[in-house]
């Protein structure tokens, strides 16, 4: 089986590494591949080293050196470099980078700027984390570097835009944001192989990424989206909201700068043209109408590996009853 993914960090993440847990230990599926899309809307450039968040969850979370508590970076990482840049005073301090992790953005930016694309890069860093000894391909969503910025009121001044990374790191998302725009987006062609695992795939799967700065960037490299729309897989998708609240971060807020509604109905709505099957959370039972998605709800909570593998079994299941 072709099973593609797009995936944002720590949700993705984790459930893709559910989903391999799933398909390899559970149901002794050694054949099946899995190819990741990930998001690069969240990357960033700091201290001339090129940042991409979003993979570097999935490669530390898949070669299992992730910090399990804060969800990215690496585990038991020093921070010698960025104390010494602190002591240089120079900025910014509010993303912490540790050690092993700054090595990962040398090598990539050493790597790029000797004109090695993303993709290739990535592939790089996925060997190193074994990711395709687990039949895992990680494709950046698009080669092209394009990046999100949030939109502020700025009084009198009117309005001003920073980068995606301040308002969330720093700002904790808790300036309202107007709305989002990602540079270099409609420019910004999918890598290559997407388009083809999005055609070739048998069964796609939507994680429960953020919905707006995670897939939703994905969606808006042009011709991702008529892709999912045209695809001959069912879509299958999983709420990142339980209870009206996001189970981590600050998806709410992005929500509601769309004006889209924090819950799980709100999030299918944002797929609506596309989406084929929806798992919610047991206590959303009841609260989709209509006809499609076809809607299933179980507990969503990923607490540990085997908590994650359910989640994506039961979307495996639901995908297999649509075909
Ligand atoms: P980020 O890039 O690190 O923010 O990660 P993603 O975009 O992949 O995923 C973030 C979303 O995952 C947030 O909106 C969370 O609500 C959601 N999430 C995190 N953990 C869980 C979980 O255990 N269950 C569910 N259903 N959603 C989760
Ligand atoms: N998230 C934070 O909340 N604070 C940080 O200082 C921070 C640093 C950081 C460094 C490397 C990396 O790969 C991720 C990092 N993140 C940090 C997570 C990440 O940037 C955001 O949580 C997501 O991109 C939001 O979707
Ligand atoms: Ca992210």
């Amino acid at each position: 089986m072709r099973i593609t993914a797009l995936a944002g960090g720590v949700g993705g993440a984790r459930f893709v590494r559910g989903l391999l847990h799933e398909l390899r230990e559970v149901r002794g599926d050694t054949d099946s591949e899995v190819v990741v899309i990930g998001n690069t809307g969240d990357d960033i450039t700091l201290f001339g080293l090129r940042i991409c968040p979003d993979l570097d969850t999935i490669l530390y979370t898949l070669g299992g050196v992730v910090d399990e508590g804060q969800g990215w970076g690496r585990v038991g990482d020093s921070h010698t470099v960025q104390q010494e840049l602190a002591d240089l005073g120079a900025l910014p301090q509010w993303f912490g980078l540790g050690d092993r992790d700054f090595a990962t953005h040398i090598a990539r930016s050493q790597w790029l700027g000797q004109g090695q694309s993303l993709s290739e890069v990535t592939t790089r860093l996925a060997q190193r984390w074994r990711l395709p000894e687990q039949g895992v391909r990680l494709l950046p969503a698009t080669d092209t570097p394009i990046e999100t910025h949030v939109v502020l009121d700025d009084g009198d001044q009117g309005e001003r835009a920073v980068h995606f990374q301040q308002w969330w790191v720093q700002m904790q998302a808790a300036v309202p944001a107007r709305r989002f725009t990602v540079a270099g987006l409609a420019q910004a062609p999918p890598a290559p192989g997407v388009l083809d695992a999005l055609r070739t795939a048998d069964v796609i799967l939507l994680p429960p990424s953020n919905p707006v700065v995670s897939i939703g960037i994905i969606l808006g490299i042009p011709g991702l989206r008529d892709a999912l729309r045209g695809s001959r897989a069912p879509v299958v998708g999983v709420s990142p909201i339980i209870g009206g609240a996001p189970v981590r971060g600050h998806a709410d807020a992005c929500l509601a700068t769309l004006d889209v509604e924090v819950s799980a109905a709100g999030v299918a709505g944002l797929y609506a043209d596309f989406l084929d099957g929806w798992l919610v959370d047991d206590a959303d039972a009841g609260s989709m109408s209509g006809t499609r998605p076809t809607v299933r709800s179980l507990d969503l909570r990923m607490r540990d590996v085997a908590g994650a593998a359910r989640i994506a079994g039961a979307a495996l299941d639901l995908s297999a009853d649509l075909s």
